[in-house]
């Protein structure tokens, strides 16, 4: 993080007073908890912060107080617009679509991201911060809460662990670094109870019956591609319908699927009426490879959790035939890195 940057977003939050909070298309917790965070930061700085997501808020997050101020409209007046959790424009598209992007771009913008593959950057953006050595957003904004002397209420604290913990899933991936247990430390010491945090997330991912069925047939469903190295399995527009307002699929089995001895790589794939398919990558310690895939795609993200969207008709199959090619290609390249 560099000090410029720094000093200019303390400037331009200090110089502003109606505030909105950008959330990109694809809200998750570290998104929501980065922005429920600054929320409290600007409120106890005297500002009047507004928040803002294009879609809705997936139902598996509303455990979080607060979920239900996060507006899909932008306010008539602002001064500033600060995007969390996202430093590409792809993943601006329905922001676009109501044309709230257009109305962004004539105020000052700042943009706090931790994603290292960026195909392009928010060309309308005063400031990006785009910290590849943090876990999450919210670990960044506990950096910046830090040195740009913003006050830290132990609600804000409980949205910045909530931020860590998606992205570090738990602080058990590669994301959670040395640095990360300090601030989770520092976040304890502010108040944060840990333990009360992962009840009310328990509590809220508990899944209805039907939810735990339709588990099953995923699970059926799953192809295991590659020699077993990699396993796919698709979701239809159908399934979208009926299970997505209850649960959100990808997190449903996914983790499942990473457990399955020799899989490397897992790709859970949505198919939507208008031609859209989304992918959700995630791959096991020792196979980075989650955002090189994604970036063939159109998409990027982290070496182990990466997603992508295409929206040029291209069929499931020749997707689902461009998948194998690349993990082939990806885990082969991965094995001779090995031998050299
Ligand atoms: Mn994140």
């Amino acid at each position: 993080m560099n000090d410029t940057s720094v000093a200019k977003i303390g400037e331009l939050i200090k110089s502003a007073e109606t505030i909105v909070i950008v959330q990109a298309d694809n809200p998750d917790g570290d998104s929501i908890g980065s922005a429920l965070a600054l929320e409290l930061i600007l409120d106890s700085l005297g500002k009047n912060p507004h928040l803002y997501c294009a879609v809705d808020i997936p139902s598996y997050l509303r455990y979080m107080s607060g979920w239900d101020r996060i507006e899909a409209e932008l306010p008539n007046q602002f001064d500033l617009s600060i995007i969390v959790d996202t430093s590409t424009p792809t993943l601006l598209e329905k922001v676009k679509e109501k044309g709230d992007l257009q109305k962004l771009t004539k105020k000052p913008n700042i943009v706090l991201d931790h994603h290292a593959s960026v195909e392009q950057e928010i060309e309308f953006a005063t400031v990006t911060i785009n910290d590849t050595s943090v876990s999450s957003t919210g670990e960044l904004i506990f950096n910046l809460s830090r040195q740009l002397d913003w006050p830290l209420s132990p609600d804000a604290g409980e949205n910045l662990m909530t931020s860590i913990l998606g992205d570090t899933q738990g602080l058990s991936n590669d994301l959670a670094s040395a640095q990360t247990y300090r601030v989770m430390a520092e976040l304890v010491e502010l108040g944060v109870h840990r333990p009360k945090l992962e009840e009310k997330r328990r509590l809220y991912n508990k899944m209805p019956e039907n939810i735990f069925r339709f588990k099953g047939q995923l699970i059926d469903r799953t192809s295991f591609e590659l020699e077993g190295r990699l396993a796919i399995v698709r979701i239809t527009q159908q399934e979208i319908n009926n299970y997505s307002p209850l649960y959100n699929p990808a997190p449903l089995i996914q983790a499942d699927m990473l457990q399955v001895e020799g899989v490397a790589v897992t790709v859970v794939l949505k198919t939507y009426d208008d031609g859209r398919i989304t992918g959700s990558i995630r791959s096991n310690n020792g196979y980075p490879v989650a955002s090189k895939l994604a970036a063939s795609l159109g998409g990027g993200g982290h070496p182990y959790a990466a997603g992508f969207k295409t929206t040029d008709n291209r069929t499931f199959d020749t997707i689902r035939a461009k998948i194998l090619e690349i993990s082939q290609e990806l885990l082969s390249s991965l094995q001779s890195e090995r031998v050299d």
